[in-house]
């Protein structure tokens, strides 16, 4: 039995950040990071069935084209993937009433549509990223036992290739989803390596008033390239996902719409229309 100290729930039986049930939620799950863009997603819906919002966490079910979906918000960063990941999971595999796992596992669809920007001069503003891998630049992942689900031969070749630092912990490389990559590609979507960073500023290699440890990084990690494989683009969720959702064993899936280029300086003139893209992109390819 899991102590209350552990599985925290609220007294209406539902887990602690996520104020949900397990009724409240699809197998199909999208997430974003901004609140904001929860909505932006559901007014395609047909219907509505629940809603709920506790700090950042703002989550609505409902149907699209007779689908079931979930959508969900993350906030920013790998930290608060820790707890989306872990909460959603107790939903489906941990019966709450008894707090003991259940036998049968459940693997929950989750795939984020994000923000995010480009290191390669030749993935512009408004295109979209799909990661074939989950670069972790940011130790969250590494509280847990990922050995058998990381890639050690591409992590070593990163940290030899940038010189990286070892007092910044160990970068990871967890794989997406083949089944969900197959069901979301097309031409349009670049792919390779999504990098996830731990912060906005030094850790994706900003420089406003704070020098930091290497600011040559980014450079570094536009020319990294692993048996043609190279890294696409920089955001703040994508490898906490995919490594956590491969540890509890559910298909992950990220999306990026670019909206800054980090290797030409430049920003996307309308973001909202790139973002809005890829979600019509994602819904409809959902749907099929
Ligand atoms: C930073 O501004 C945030 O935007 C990006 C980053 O990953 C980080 O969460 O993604 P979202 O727009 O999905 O939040």
């Amino acid at each position: 039995m899991i102590k209350s100290s552990e599985l925290i729930l609220n007294p209406d039986g539902s887990v602690y950040h996520l104020n949900l049930l397990p009724e409240h939620i699809a197998q199909d799950i999208i997430f974003v990071g901004d609140q904001n863009r929860v909505e932006k997603i559901t007014q395609f819906f047909d219907s509505i069935e629940f809603s709920t919002q506790k700090r950042e966490f703002k989550t609505q079910t409902g149907i699209f084209k007779g689908k079931r979906i979930t959508v969900m918000s993350t906030g920013i960063g790998p930290d608060n993937i820790d707890i989306v990941m872990n909460e959603l999971d107790a939903l489906v595999n941990i019966d709450l009433k008894t707090r003991t796992l259940k036998e049968k596992i459940t693997s929950l669809n989750i795939i984020r549509i994000g923000t995010s920007g480009s290191l390669q001069t030749d993935i512009p503003v408004d295109s979209f990223v799909m990661a074939k891998f989950g670069l972790g630049l940011d130790n969250m992942l590494r509280s847990y036992l990922i050995d058998k689900i990381s890639i050690p031969k591409m992590e070593d070749a990163f940290i030899k290739h940038t010189n990286w630092d070892s007092r910044k912990g160990q970068p990871y490389i967890i794989p997406c989803s083949e089944k969900l990559e197959k069901r979301l590609e097309s031409d349009r979507i670049f792919k390779g390596i999504t990098a996830t960073a731990g912060g906005f500023y030094g850790p994706q290699g900003r420089v406003l008033r704070l020098n930091i440890q290497d600011e040559n990084l980014n450079s570094k990690m536009d020319n990294f390239n692993f048996e043609g494989t190279r890294i696409t683009n920089l955001e703040m969720e994508t490898a906490a996902i995919y490594g956590l959702g491969k540890l509890l064993g559910h298909h992950c899936l990220s999306l990026n719409a670019i909206i800054a280029n980090r290797a030409s300086g430049t920003f996307s003139e309308d973001p909202y229309k790139a973002v809005d893209e890829l979600i019509g992109y994602a819904l409809e390819k959902l749907a099929e």
